[in-house]
């Protein structure tokens, strides 16, 4: 798959003929002398399937795919470093295993690359991920440049990395949707484990353990972002993620949480009552969020501009304040003076794919991008009452609801990869109650 990968990219460059340079993403200090848990940038992963640190990949295009080049700069191995820090790939073995033509030494990355580049005008290369590898391929074009008067034929030109290579990993292979079918079975797993263990008198980090728990267990390459486990008043804070807090009978609690699989993302957002029961406003509510939600879904297909998705959806929810009372005048007067961003003020999705938010452009010459094929899109509306919001009655106060799904554009219309967590209202009392097994949970 990444082999494939890489010859398209490869195909990409040599019409624009440019080569390209991708590093993976450096380590990240936790504190003092310790790291964070690595991962790969998703670029590189997505042409390499390396998730080594401390490499950059070199692609060279031909006039076709038997002319194209990939070289990788890898680290050796090394007995020493190898039992303090884990086990090395290491260059011998890296043409064999990862298809590259050539690899060589990390260490001789910047001694190489003036050999490399000073045939191509253009380089694809993304500014901005890391300072120092920034200035040290500016400082190494602005030398070539000046040895231009000695016969050689400078870089020119730096090119971004979105409209070529985000451009191909926004459409999804076969391949890759099973990495995306697998992170979603291990997220349903988890929701599910929640709605089915929670109590009240739990606190939310209990909660967010059994998640990253059922990812890790599952052998995920764990959470696609920070867990959100918001009980309460707290899932009216949109990005909670302290998940500290006890929860309390009587409350809803908001998870929003997917796992990877070999770091392609799942995101989904599931929203509950703590005690197994909706409330009778609780339940208004969420019913209005998964009516929005699921018309949204419903109308999807090739064709269909992106941003219908979120005006639909911001349809919905209106529609619904209006008819609870939390609102007043009508849809149109409603969504032209904006008064509904009280209670729903985020965009409705975005692009799934190795990223939580993926790649890949969402308009195109100033119109919203159309759905097309093998584009995976999240769909996600939610109403958020602030406890301490004074114009609506108190017995609205404090609620939070989101609802996401992870859909699948296809040649018919959609599909919902993450269609097995419960979200009707009986199912989810029923997951509460412990009903409902995840097809994981049954030995998967
Ligand atoms: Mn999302």
């Amino acid at each position: 798959m990444y082999t494939e990968h890489r010859l398209r990219f490869l195909d990409c460059l040599s019409k624009e003929q440019a080569c390209a340079l991708l590093f993976t993403s450096p380590t990240r200090v936790r504190n003092h002398d310790c790291d964070f848990r690595y991962r790969p940038d998703s670029d590189f992963w997505y042409l390499t399937g390396f998730s080594e640190e401390e490499a950059c990949l070199v692609l060279l295009p031909g006039a076709d795919r038997s002319q194209h080049k990939s070289i990788l700069f890898l680290r050796p191995r090394d007995p020493l470093m190898e039992t303090w820090n884990g086990r090395r790939l290491g260059i011998e073995r890296a043409p064999e295993v990862l298809g590259v033509d050539e690899a060589y030494d990390i260490k001789e990355l910047w001694t190489e690359l003036p050999k490399i580049l000073s045939d191509w005008e253009r380089i694809v290369y993304r500014t901005g991920q890391d300072a120092d590898t920034d200035r040290k391929l500016i400082d190494l074009v602005t030398s070539l440049r000046n040895k231009a008067r000695g016969g050689v034929e400078p870089p020119v030109e730096l090119l971004d990395t979105a409209p070529l290579l985000h451009e191909l990993r926004l459409f999804k292979s076969e391949e890759e949707l099973k990495e995306m079918r697998r992170a979603a079975l291990i997220t349903t797993e988890a929701h599910i484990e929640c709605m089915r263990q929670t109590e009240p008198g739990m606190n939310e980090c209990e909660v967010d353990a059994l998640i990253d728990y059922t990812f890790r267990r599952r052998g995920g390459t764990g959470a696609a972002y920070t867990n959100i486990v918001a009980g309460g008043a707290n899932a009216c804070i949109l990005h909670y993620v302290e998940n500290n807090q006890p929860l309390a009978d009587g409350a809803l609690l908001l998870i929003d949480a997917g796992s990877e699989s070999n770091y392609y993302a799942s995101d989904v957002t599931r929203t509950f009552p703590v005690n197994g029961k909706f409330s009778e406003e609780q339940q208004a509510v969420y019913e209005v969020v998964l009516a929005a939600q699921k018309a949204a879904i419903e109308g999807l297909a090739p064709g269909v501009p992106f941003d219908w998705m979120h005006r639909r959806s911001l349809e919905g929810i209106v529609d619904g304040l209006l008819e609870l009372g939390l609102l007043e005048g009508t849809r149109e007067s409603v969504i032209e003076d904006k008064s509904y961003m009280r209670f729903y003020m985020h965009k409705a999705g975005h692009w799934l794919g190795l990223d939580v938010h993926d790649c890949g452009a969402y308009f195109l010459d100033g119109a919203s991008r159309v759905l097309e094929p093998g584009m995976v899109l999240t769909v996600e509306p939610g109403i958020y009452i602030a406890d301490d919001d004074e114009t609506v009655e108190e017995r609205w106060r404090g609620i939070g609801v989101r609802i996401e799904d992870d859909i699948l554009i296809t040649e018919s219309g959609w599909e919902n990869l993450t269609a097995d967590i419960p979200k009707e209202v009986d199912e989810v009392e029923a997951a509460c109650s412990g009903a409902v097994v995840s097809a994981a949970g049954q030995g998967a």
